[in-house]
């Protein structure tokens, strides 16, 4: 069975990073092995949340990995709580990343155009220099311009109008690398509709979907660990990306109708079937 390691924090409250990834993939038929970097109550959106940084615990945590030889065929990182927790995944991929492992970075620090509250330059840096190592990336339109230094007002604007997509697709292709070869630009959200926005070495593809209110937490995480899933067991990207936008459309629908409070997170339960 394919084994992927999960660098994300557990949240109680808010369906998004380990507990949106733990039944994503492990209905993709992988182990998903979680490496916690925070406990929460509740994810971060809410008015409140009691935090436990695990940034002291990741060095006693890995020895045991290492004595174990475990080797893992997709990482995928996500939420990080600070700058020196940022410098303690990348000494975990000195060790775990091999030419074999498939590294999916979501270079999670901003939505709407703001950076989130919990991330300041210096560990935007760092999560910039992490997704340099990365294969595969899923930002959503603000990291795009985060990682390529672009206008994020002016882009949103055209994206707004129903245009924008051959500069998404600029943007993302300056990313591109000898080791990055898939940008998945998630949630560009035009009047009525929602597209994902794929560029590889091969090429660009579209996919769009409907869009059901405003976004809903956790969204992003079950995007990226439903792309890993798929792509760990050799399954084409294009084929990935529309598969992850049905399964998320849904979802979302789902969770508008039941009037979901957005960070509760969304109603994917019910979805994972279309998954297997
Ligand atoms: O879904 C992104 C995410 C993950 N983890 C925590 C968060 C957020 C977004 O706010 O607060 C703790």
């Amino acid at each position: 069975m394919k084994r992927i390691a999960v660098v994300n924090d557990l949240s109680g409250l808010g369906r998004c990073s380990l507990t949106a990834a733990l039944p994503v993939l492990s209905v993709l038929g992988t182990e998903c092995c979680p490496l916690p970097t925070a406990i929460l109550s509740n994810q971060t959106g809410y008015d409140s949340f009691f935090c436990v940084d695990f940034t002291d615990h990741l060095d006693a945590y890995l020895a045991e990995w290492k004595k174990r030889h475990v080797r893992f065929d997709g990482i995928l990182t996500g939420y990080l709580a600070s700058t020196q927790q940022a410098k303690r995944i990348a000494a975990f991929l000195d060790a775990f990343q091999t030419s074999d492992t498939l590294f999916v970075c979501d270079p999670v620090m901003a939505d709407d155009g703001q950076v989130y509250d919990t991330y300041d330059a210096a560990l935007c840096r760092e999560v910039v220099q992490l997704a340099r190592r990365a294969n595969v990336i899923t930002p959503n339109l603000s990291e795009l311009c985060l990682l390529c230094g672009a206008d994020y007002d002016a882009l949103a604007r055209l994206c707004a109008q129903g245009d924008g997509m051959a500069e998404t697709v600029a943007l993302a292709k300056t990313l591109l690398s000898d080791v990055l070869h898939t940008v998945v630009v998630t949630g560009v959200r035009h009047a009525d509709t929602i597209s994902c926005v794929l560029v590889t070495r091969e090429g660009e593809t579209v996919v769009t979907g409907k869009r059901f209110g405003g976004s809903f937490s956790g969204t992003g995480d079950l995007f990226s660990a439903v792309i890993t899933g798929e792509l760990v067991r050799g399954i084409d990207a294009e084929t990935a990306v529309r598969k992850a936008v049905r399964f998320l459309e849904a979802s979302i629908e789902e969770s508008y109708r039941a009037g979901t409070d957005r960070n509760d997170g969304v109603n994917f339960q019910n979805h994972l079937e279309m998954l297997l």
